[in-house]
């Protein structure tokens, strides 16, 4: 239903409709992936009235969905799509490719699919083309690398909301006696190839119902093949899903293999001959008997190892560290106290701060704070000064009316392309948190790049450096930028990298976490909320790709508790 929305908003650009039709789309695509209800489910419960009481979804959309949901089609999108060039919908995925240029590819080159774009780009007819030039080509044939890097996966925002959904239903199946989430989702990569559920059956002869009752879920569109303990389907999202049943005494040893990774099975394999035993996903035997499987811990014991977290079996040194007893203790969500980037209506956020306030509170936080844009960013609603001190004294007000939890004062302020600030120093030295943020100028020299984060590393008004890299998962690549530099920059002069959690961002991704970590920088995990219902959903892909960078709570800014927060923000 998401993927429909965004066809749609997709098409919708291109034939050049209003910029708000196209942004509505994407917003409710958006809202019905958060939701832990399936929105076909909600339609025919309450018909589109239940639709219009989620977030962002008026009249127009419900009816999209309605049409959806009875006819499996979508006349508007059919309508544009045959008036438009063949192929051009391929075209338009491409990461760099904006609509415009598309057309152009497509009209004039009549360019179909992505290896005719790739032959029009080898040949140099894309650079010949009006307005474009050799670095546009180039910059469309990186886009089709990283299309290609991400083909046939999901990012996790997608598949972590729609795995729930299923491990809900499989639970209330009344044959099932427990059900897990394993493969990749399990160690919370960011991005999914597809989904693996593991089941133990109340009872052996439960197993074909509850493979049967999984095959018939709404959410699944094709089954692709079903046996006697394990059936395989295609979702309507186009993602794919496993479900094995097994029996109670294989569900560790089942449970370990199906979460991986394949290297770190392979390792623990290793490990359990070096012990004279041998693993595999029915459990362990020691010679010709059995000696166990019920539980990953019995197994893990088995071959002299703690309990290792899901996160880290990726064997990038977590079975060293495990031998010789240096584990981390890694960071989990109830350590969180807070949330230190969010958006509120000021500029680009749908919610006010009470609004961002009360949603933080039912998360149990002591703290937020609200970082707005700055002046410079107008598309974004960047604020003048004028209008951060009027909000400031908003923020006052608020404060006063509030027990046991506080707002802070904020601004994601712009770094401009010289690496100095959006706003002046005596303004930024009357915020509590700054985030400084790169959202321009992409294309700088990887030097002037560095320098430039760098520089604003060095203020000493600034918090933390926002989303370091600027990536955004299968759109958009990181910018040139030595990260290296910039952690040594964090580390001394003791400010702060961000771990953005927004869905499309996890920046810094796992890798430079754990180098920063091992660096001793600190890191703040923040989600960048642009609506009160991201502030939860953020929080669990946060925690995952912090787990995943080896964080603990104490390399980790906001589980401070709010005065140890506040002597560090005032240092
Ligand atoms: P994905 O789905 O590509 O995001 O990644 P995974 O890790 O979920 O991989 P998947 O779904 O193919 O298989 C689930 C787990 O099963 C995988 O993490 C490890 C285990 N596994 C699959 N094939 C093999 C294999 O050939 N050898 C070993 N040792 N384990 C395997
Ligand atoms: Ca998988
Ligand atoms: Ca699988
Ligand atoms: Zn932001």
């Amino acid at each position: 239903m998401a993927e429909a929305l965004d066809r749609l908003a997709r098409l919708l650009e291109v034939t050049g409709a209003i910029r708000f039709k196209t942004q509505a789309h994407e917003r409710a695509a958006q809202v019905l992936r958060g939701l832990d209800r399936d929105a076909a489910a909600i339609f025919r419960a309450e018909g589109t009235k239940g639709l219009r009481t989620l977030p962002g979804i008026g009249e127009g959309i419900a009816t999209k969905i309605g049409e959806l949901v009875t006819t499996g089609r979508c006349t508007e999108y059919e309508k544009i799509r045959k008036s438009l060039p063949p192929g051009l919908e391929t075209l338009l995925a491409v990461p760099g490719l904006g609509p415009k240029t598309a057309m152009l590819v497509a009209t004039k080159l009549k360019v179909r699919n992505l290896a005719g774009l790739e032959r029009a780009i080898a040949s140099g007819k894309v650079a010949a083309l009006p307005r474009l030039g050799e670095k546009a080509a180039a910059k469309i044939l990186k886009g089709m690398e990283l299309l290609r890097s991400g083909a046939g996966r999901v990012p996790l925002s997608t598949a972590l909301p729609l795995a729930r959904r299923i491990l809900a239903r499989l639970a209330s199946l009344p044959g099932v006696a427990r059900v897990e989430i394993a493969g990749s989702l399990r160690r919370m990569r960011e991005t999914i190839g597809d989904l693996d559920f593991l089941a133990i059956p109340r009872k052996p002869a439960d197993a074909p119902g509850i493979l049967k009752a999984f095959a018939g879920f709404e959410e699944v569109r094709s089954v692709t093949a079903q046996g006697g303990t394990k059936c395989s389907v295609r979702l309507a999202s186009g993602v794919d899903a496993d479900l094995r049943v097994v029996p109670a005494e294989s569900f560790g040893a089942a449970l370990l293999y199906f979460s991986g990774s394949k290297n770190f099975n392979i390792r623990i394999r290793e490990l359990g001959i070096t012990k004279g035993m041998s693993l595999n996903e029915y459990g362990m035997l020691k010679g010709k008997k059995r000696s166990g499987g019920a539980t990953e811990e019995e197994i893990f014991k088995a071959v002299g190892l703690p309990f290792i977290p899901p996160e880290i079996r990726e064997d990038t040194g977590e079975v060293e560290a495990a031998l010789q007893g240096r584990l981390p203790i890694l960071i989990e969500a109830g350590d969180l106290r807070g949330d230190l980037h969010m958006h509120t209506t000021w500029s680009d956020g749908a919610n006010t701060a009470a609004q961002m306030a009360a949603a933080a509170q039912a998360l149990g936080y002591a703290y937020i704070a609200l970082c707005d844009h700055s002046r410079s960013l107008r598309v974004a609603g960047g604020l003048s000064i004028e209008d951060l001190r009027k909000k400031n004294r908003e923020i006052d007000a608020l404060n006063r009316t509030l027990k046991g939890f506080r707002v802070l004062k904020g601004a994601e302020v712009d770094i401009l392309a010289d690496g100095t600030l959006d706003y002046p120093d005596e303004v930024l030295a009357e915020l509590d948190v700054v985030v400084a943020s790169i959202h321009t100028a992409f294309t700088l020299p990887e030097a002037d790049q560095t320098r430039r984060a760098v520089r604003a590393l060095a203020n000493r008004h600034v918090t933390l450096l926002a989303h370091p890299t600027g990536r955004l998962i299968g759109k958009r690549a990181p910018y040139a930028i030595n990260l290296a530099e910039v952690i040594r920059a964090a580390k001394d002069h003791g400010t702060c990298l961000e771990l953005n959690a927004q869905a499309q961002r996890l920046d810094l991704a796992e890798g430079p976490l754990r180098q920063a970590r091992e660096a001793g920088v600190t890191i703040a995990i923040n989600t960048d909320s642009h609506r009160d219902t991201q502030l939860a959903s953020g929080r669990d892909y946060g925690i995952g790709i912090a787990r995943r960078g080896w964080l603990r709570a104490g390399d980790v800014l906001n589980t401070l508790p709010l005065d140890s927060l506040l002597k560090r923000l005032a240092r």
